[in-house]
């Protein structure tokens, strides 16, 4: 059913303050030299078990935040605090994405000497995307249960996004997914991404997507010297 004009101005007015925000998140984060990073995917694809094993990486040498989103409960900001990383929880009590107030709301509790601050947005393919939160690299995940027809079928989220994870390889053998055409059709959509295959496993892939981290926190420092 097409919008009316009205709820068309509506949502305009909804994106076009919440991108006034989220771009004065992103400059005080960039300015502080902190990489903001917020994955989006579907409910169950691996979000909070991948920030798990990159944070447990990271940790020794970085300091790392993450601001865990979900509709209601604490538990993915427990997940993130058992392995001794801080973690602040944002309940949107029915919302099915963050907006970028929402994290305006909690600023003052992240330290300012992070260098890494993960944003696990609420599960869900579809209106996170619509939603700049101030970060400064988007990931999109996709995991082999789900299937290896969903990029042409939630175009936005890899559009909008620099990182393309497919998440679960281990299950690469057991499940009819193609990952080289699932790669080629969100390149297509997206020749810009940077793709990586993951599994939390057997380990695959989470070194060089810690590299690939690194190499962003890098160049964001010499964009500040
Ligand atoms: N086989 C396999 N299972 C995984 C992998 N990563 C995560 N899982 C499992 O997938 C399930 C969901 O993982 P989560 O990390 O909680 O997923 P999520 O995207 O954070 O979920 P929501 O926060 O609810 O959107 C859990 O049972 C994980 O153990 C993986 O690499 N391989
Ligand atoms: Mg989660």
């Amino acid at each position: 059913m097409e919008k009316s004009k009205k709820e068309v101005l509506v949502l305009e007015d909804i994106l076009g303050s919440n991108k006034k925000i989220a771009s004065s998140i992103r400059k005080k984060l960039e300015d502080k030299g902190i990489l903001a990073a917020n994955l989006l995917s579907s409910p169950g694809s691996g979000k909070t078990t991948l920030l798990e094993k990159i944070g447990l990486k990271l940790k020794d040498r970085y300091r790392v935040g993450v601001i865990e989103g979900d509709i209601e409960t604490e538990r993915d900001a427990e997940r993130i605090r058992k392995i001794g990383l801080p973690a602040w929880q944002i309940t949107t009590h029915g919302a099915c994405h963050l907006e970028a107030k929402m994290l305006a709301r909690i600023f003052d509790q992240i330290p300012a000497d992070l260098n890494f601050l993960f944003i696990e947005n609420v599960g869900n393919l579809v209106c996170p995307a619509s939603f700049d939160l101030g970060e400064s690299l988007r990931f999109v995940l996709l995991s082999v249960p789900e299937g290896d027809d969903k990029p042409r079928k939630y175009p936005e989220a890899f559009i909008t996004s620099q990182v393309f994870v497919i998440t679960k390889a281990d299950l690469l053998p057991y499940l009819p997914f193609d990952a080289d055409r699932v790669t080629a059709e969100a390149l297509e959509i997206n020749p810009k991404l940077e793709v990586f295959r993951t599994s939390a496993i057997t380990g695959e892939g989470i070194e060089p997507l810690c590299q690939y981290l690194e190499k962003k926190l890098q160049e964001l420092r010499t964009k500040n010297a």
